[in-house]
């Protein structure tokens, strides 16, 4: 299985608005086939006055720009007829500050006033999120409630049943309507608050127990729903959290061989494969890189050495995903404040128009005929995406993948050497990420070379 997410604004536009929307997602089976991708990610669909679509409205519709709830069950068909699975992005954390059971609770209005989280006398109405000093409480007409993404996405509260109840309802819903799964959204902030104390706190272990039971309600609907989580922290933090789900992003194998490669030296592949691809009781999913931080080729300018990003990618153990756009070098540098530069819109044609380009935001950083669309890259012999599809044909011939491990990890500064085996298949995998020769294990590489024995 490879994974491919897709910002459905950006995507493909069937109907001539300049946004992308489901009947374009339905329409681009063919390059997804191409590409060798065979689940799909979306970021959320759902009613939303955002154009990131993570604060929503109403979890039961579309969002209206992208099509009606028949338009997303005809693009799930079209999808599973050609052997394409399909996973909705659920930030269930929040809502939108507009959704109406936040507007009724600020009315004082039962049940809805114990959705949320309302400040107390011994609460720090001041704290800041520890990894950008945002604020966490949010003041409106005199009330105070916590927000952690924000004042404009309310946290719902989960120690009430009732708010619980309400998201397995959630489930129940998307499941019914064909989705194969689910990205679990912000899924170590369900319970990030410690009341007692009145203080940010992450209660893992409460965390984890909402998650089993999320998942336990998803897997009676549908035995073989897939879920990943979205945990960015360290390793053995994910880890409990993908035990639950069945699945993790490992945020640390994008992380680890971006710096390797720009400061040149594969200490920190080392590190990460070391201690995030052993044997596990759940599936691991490294990926290139997501809608939250700058962009791969924006980091390893090098095509070369994006190429060797991408052998790393495809001989490790697992479900690979892309980033929509990744595959054909988009650039992007990541903004907090004005995400929408990860998330251009993709470019299919080297003048950026014709049937499908979606054109919602100006290109800032992918402009036309800068090698980046996918027309320049099918049409160019030794181009990043062509390697890509090389890559992603290696995998399918080796589904085994999908529940290996990487054991034997060595190096020298610009080599990685690492062996991969479900206990029945194996090979030996030496990456050489420096632009000169290199030898190791008696084993000569050429540049960039990634081989496998
Ligand atoms: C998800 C979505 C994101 C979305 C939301 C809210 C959540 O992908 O698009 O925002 O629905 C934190 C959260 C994540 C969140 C990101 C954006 N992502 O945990 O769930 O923010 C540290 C922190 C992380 C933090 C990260 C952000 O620990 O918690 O992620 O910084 O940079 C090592 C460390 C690791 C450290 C990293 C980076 O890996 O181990 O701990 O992570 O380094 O330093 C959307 C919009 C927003 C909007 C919101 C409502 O995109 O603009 O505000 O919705």
């Amino acid at each position: 299985m490879i994974g491919y997410e897709i910002f459905v604004r950006s995507f493909n536009d069937a109907n001539d608005d300049g946004i992308g929307d489901f009947k374009g997602i339905a329409n681009s089976v063919e390059y997804f086939k191409k590409l060798g991708v065979d689940l799909i990610w979306l970021t959320p669909h759902f009613k939303s006055p955002s154009y990131h679509g993570y604060d929503i409205l109403d979890f039961y519709s579309p969002n209206p720009t992208f099509g009606i709830l028949q338009d997303f069950k005809e693009m799930v068909d079209v999808l599973h007829k050609n052997g394409i699975k399909l996973v909705i992005d659920l930030p269930l954390n929040h809502v939108s500050d507009r959704h109406p059971w936040f507007k009724a609770a600020m009315r004082g209005e039962k049940p809805y006033v114990d959705y949320f989280l309302w400040a107390k006398d011994h609460f720090d109405s001041k704290e800041k999120r520890h990894w950008d000093e945002e604020p966490l409480w949010h003041e409106r007409n005199g009330k105070w409630y916590y927000g952690v993404f924000g004042g404009s996405s309310p946290d719902l509260n989960y120690d009430n049943p009732e708010t619980f109840n309400e998201a397995l309802k959630i489930i129940d819903f998307w499941l019914e309507a064909g989705v194969d799964g689910f990205r679990f959204d912000a899924a170590k902030h369900i319970f990030d608050y410690d009341i007692e104390k009145g203080s940010f706190k992450y209660s893992h272990d409460k965390n984890v127990d909402f998650w089993q039971k999320i998942m336990d309600r998803a897997r009676s609907k549908n035995p073989n729903v897939f879920a990943v989580t979205e945990v960015w922290d360290d390793p053995e933090i994910v880890d409990r959290y993908a035990k639950a789900i069945g699945c993790s992003f490992n945020f640390y194998f994008t992380e680890a061989i971006r710096e390797s490669m720009t400061h040149g030296s594969v200490y920190k592949i080392y590190d990460c494969f070391s201690r995030t691809m052993g044997k596990k009781p759940y599936k691991i999913s490294n990926f290139t890189g997501n809608h939250d931080m700058t962009r791969l080729s924006s980091i390893i300018t090098s095509e070369d050495q994006r190429k060797v990003f991408y052998g790393l990618l495809m001989t490790t153990p697992g479900i690979p995903f892309i980033f929509y756009g990744d595959e054909a070098g988009m650039r992007g540098i990541y903004d907090p404040f004005f995400t929408e530069d990860v998330i251009e819109p993709l470019p299919w044609y080297a003048s950026l128009s014709g049937d499908g380009q979606a054109f919602w935001k100006s290109f800032k950083y992918n402009r036309a005929f800068s090698g980046v669309s996918i027309e320049e890259q099918l049409s160019r012999e030794n181009s990043l995406l062509r390697e890509v599809i090389n890559w992603t044909k290696f995998r399918k011939e080796n589904q085994w993948l999908l529940n290996a491990w990487v054991e034997d990890v060595r190096h020298n500064t610009f080599v990685i050497s690492y062996a991969v085996t479900d206990g029945n298949n194996g090979y030996k995998v030496l990456a050489n990420i420096a632009g000169h020769h290199e030898q190791f294990d008696g084993i000569s590489l050429k540049p960039y070379e990634v081989k496998i024995i």
